[in-house]
């Protein structure tokens, strides 16, 4: 059976603390089910998460929350966590920027002094080169060419 065959990701119509989750699971070339919860189905929707919040997952029957703890989970399943703790430390470094990253694009959005190119820029040039990184992989390549457009 293929890795982490019959993944169902839930997560909002964006691309946020969903995203991570998606490009891991691109880059292992995974077909997962991507539940995206319109904004008005939140309320209903959020009795039926693990800790109120979103995203999750769904894999084999049950459900796993916190974006860092599943995005680790789908890469260390897929091979992309390294194979000694040198390489999972540089994995986990990248992760830890990202979030930082994400945080600081949250703070532009919904505080309206900052805005979130200010938030890019603040971070050091070798911050977008993981980008660049990311981005060179094939798969991830292509899931970005047929991704979605979405507000952030
Ligand atoms: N530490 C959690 C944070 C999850 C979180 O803040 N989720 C937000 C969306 S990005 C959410 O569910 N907000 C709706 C709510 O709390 O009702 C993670 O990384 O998964």
């Amino acid at each position: 059976m293929a890795a982490l065959s019959g993944l169902k990701l839930v997560y909002f119509d964006l691309r946020a603390r969903g995203e991570p989750i998606r490009l891991a699971l691109a880059a292992g070339g995974v077909q997962w089910e991507d539940v995206r919860i319109p904004m008005d189905k939140w309320k209903e929707e959020k009795k039926k998460t693990p800790f109120g919040q979103l995203p999750y997952i769904e894999y084999k029957g049950k459900h796993y929350s916190q974006s860092v703890a599943i995005v680790n989970f789908v890469g260390k399943e897929l091979g992309l966590h390294g194979k000694t703790n040198l390489e999972s430390l540089r994995v986990d470094e990248t992760i830890g920027l990202s979030t930082d990253l994400l945080n600081a694009i949250f703070r532009a959005k919904f505080d309206s002094k900052s805005r979130k190119e200010d938030a890019e820029e603040s971070f050091p040039p070798e911050v977008k080169k993981l980008r660049t990184n990311v981005e060179a992989n094939p798969r991830v390549k292509s899931y970005l060419a047929s991704r979605k457009s979405v507000p952030f």
